[in-house]
């Protein structure tokens, strides 16, 4: 059966497309979730795509990854990123390996923006790239998980 990839994002990224096109770009999280099924299916992997603007979800379905023992997690935890010992706890506590995404280069932004909780625990970290982060990420992991691309 085909592995598993969730694809979480945090607070506001629903209203991406809608505001700051300077700093995110004109795509929808719509555009993002289809972005991540096409890089997925190239590599015969699924792609579980959800947002949530509520910490607490994000941490259960953090847990939910590694409960079901899904082949990765992409997450843009948002500015949870920046704010969350507890998003990153979570991540620390799943043997899924955990890529952290960003679509603008946070360390070229404010300040408060440059520290990350999750950077310590992840697998490894996207950011700046635009919505093309996530698609790099899915196939980092792809990479890192041995799933071959589709003839
Ligand atoms: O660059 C990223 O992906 C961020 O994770 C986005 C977060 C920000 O707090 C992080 O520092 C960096 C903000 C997400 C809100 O996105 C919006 C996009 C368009 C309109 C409104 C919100």
């Amino acid at each position: 059966m085909a592995q598993t990839i969730y694809v979480l994002n945090g607070p506001n990224l629903n209203l991406l497309g809608t505001r700051e096109p300077e700093t995110y770009g004109h795509s929808t999280m719509g555009d993002v979730e289809t972005i991540c099924r096409e890089s997925a299916a190239r590599h015969r992997l699924n792609i579980d795509f959800r947002q949530s603007n509520h910490e607490g979800e994000l941490i259960d379905w953090i847990q939910e990854a590694g409960a079901e023992q899904a082949a990765g997690i992409v997450i843009n935890a948002g500015a949870y990123t920046h704010s969350s010992l507890a998003i990153r706890d979570a991540v620390a506590g799943v043997a899924t390996p955990v890529i952290e995404v960003h679509i603008s280069n946070i360390f070229a932004r404010e300040h408060f923006r440059h520290h990350s909780h999750i950077s310590a625990v992840a697998r490894a970290c996207l950011c700046g790239f635009g919505i093309m982060g996530y698609r790099l990420a899915i196939e980092g992991l792809a990479a890192l998980i041995g799933a071959g691309e589709k003839a």
